[in-house]
């Protein structure tokens, strides 16, 4: 059920103050350091943000995917990779047994990662499954009371902290595709499970992705997560809604460049007066702007109509596509209007800009949105 105005008002405030006093100010120091503080992720506990989309029955705080929206559109004004220590208890390790338990398995594993006391990984992605995830090679072959998991998953974040890991695998192999995929939730301590080392990255410092190796790892058949063969469609709804997530976060990082922008444009002068009085800045400024208010206002449209029960995948891959791709053209400008400061890592422009690069790739690629988006409408065409 959505909050009251009030405590909804309160929630966004209480996060623009985190993001404003506890994490701006060391964003510098997380990205040279490669990791977030602990008492950092200890506040991010008690402020309940590892629960965002968790229900209130399970220990989170059941926020409708509006008022997540909106309490990413401020996560999002700080470096991304304080909103990556809370993105997959949040978004895409936790939301298949929200949407898909069985009451045991949401029992189980639900309140532990409300409280941010278990991290969920997602692990979809392997050597040769990126784009093209229903070739996923990775077996979960039935053997007595287990299946016996085999195979590499590749480039999954917090795979390093994560206790529990949301598998696909392929159940029947005999079964090209989509259709022989089940999706399982792993306890990450089990025999047979190997996590590799952190890989060095463009941007994102403090946020980790790892492979993740299956050897002969037995899983309690009780770890199937809906129906056997199901799996493709589990991650499927659950990248739905991680796109509207993302494409908010994408929002919330656009913001504060173009505040900085702004900002910086007002305060530097050149020729004798404010760059900010000058045209070509001003048509920047704007472009940014406007960019911006597009992508908060279909972000917003998104979550409603998910709010209200509606199929919002063609709209979820809208907004990561124009979400992610306008972050990329924001970024760029502030470097513009920043000009050699833009370039130079003091000035934190820079970092944005290479942070916001995965944008456009994670949970599927721009292509694959503009798949997603002309299928749903040649869908509609034919219905
Ligand atoms: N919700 C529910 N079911 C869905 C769905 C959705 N959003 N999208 C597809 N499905 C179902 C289809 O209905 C189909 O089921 P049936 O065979 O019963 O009709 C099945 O899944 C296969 O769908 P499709 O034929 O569209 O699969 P494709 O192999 O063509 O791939 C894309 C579809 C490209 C969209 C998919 O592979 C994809 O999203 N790739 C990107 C993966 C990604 O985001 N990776 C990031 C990893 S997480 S960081």
């Amino acid at each position: 059920m959505a909050l009251d105005i009030e405590t909804r008002n309160q929630l966004i405030e209480t996060v623009r103050r985190f993001v404003r006093e506890r994490l701006v100010p060391i964003e510098a120091q997380v990205a040279a350091d490669d990791e977030v503080p602990a008492e950092i992720v200890q506040e991010m506990r008690e402020l309940g943000l590892f629960g965002l989309s968790i229900p209130e029955e399970y220990g989170g705080l059941g926020l409708t995917m509006e008022e997540e929206v909106l309490v990413c559109l401020e996560l999002g004004q700080t470096s991304p990779a304080f909103r990556s220590v809370i993105g997959t208890n949040v978004g895409i390790g936790s939301q298949g047994i929200v949407m898909f338990g069985s009451e045991e398995q949401k029992q189980n594993y639900l309140p532990k990662l409300a409280s941010g006391e278990a991290i969920a990984s997602f692990c979809l992605t392997e050597p040769e499954a990126g784009s093209d995830a229903a070739s996923v090679r990775t077996t979960a072959i039935l053997d007595g009371d287990d299946y016996v998991l085999n195979g590499t998953k590749r480039f999954i974040t917090n795979a390093n902290k994560a206790t529990v890991l949301t598998t696909m695998a392929r159940t029947d192999p005999s079964i090209k595709g989509a259709k022989g995929i089940s999706a399982f939730i792993v306890p990450a301590d089990l025999p047979g499970i190997t996590i590799g080392k952190p890989e060095a990255k463009m941007g994102q410092q403090g946020a980790h992705i790892c492979d993740v190796v299956y050897e002969n790892c037995r899983v309690p058949k009780e770890c199937l997560l809906g129906a056997e063969g199901k799996g493709f469609g589990v991650a499927m709804q659950v990248l739905d809604r991680g796109r509207i997530h993302i494409a908010a976060v994408c929002t919330g990082v656009a913001t504060r460049l173009v505040s900085e922008s702004t900002t910086y444009a007002a305060e530097r002068h050149q020729f004798g007066e404010a760059i900010a009085g000058f045209q070509l800045i001003q048509a920047m400024l704007a472009d940014s702007q406007t960019e911006t208010y597009a992508a908060r206002s279909m972000v917003l449209d998104a979550a409603r109509k998910r709010d209200a029960g509606g199929n919002v995948s063609m709209e979820a891959s809208c907004c990561k596509l124009f979400a992610s791709e306008m972050v990329g053209r924001v970024a760029d400008r502030a470097v513009q209007i920043f000009g050699g400061a833009g370039y130079v890592a003091d000035y934190g422009i820079e970092r944005f800009y290479r942070d916001v690069r995965i944008f456009r790739l994670y949970e599927g690629t721009s292509q694959i949105q503009q798949i997603v988006i002309a299928r749903n409408m040649l869908k509609n065409l034919e219905a």
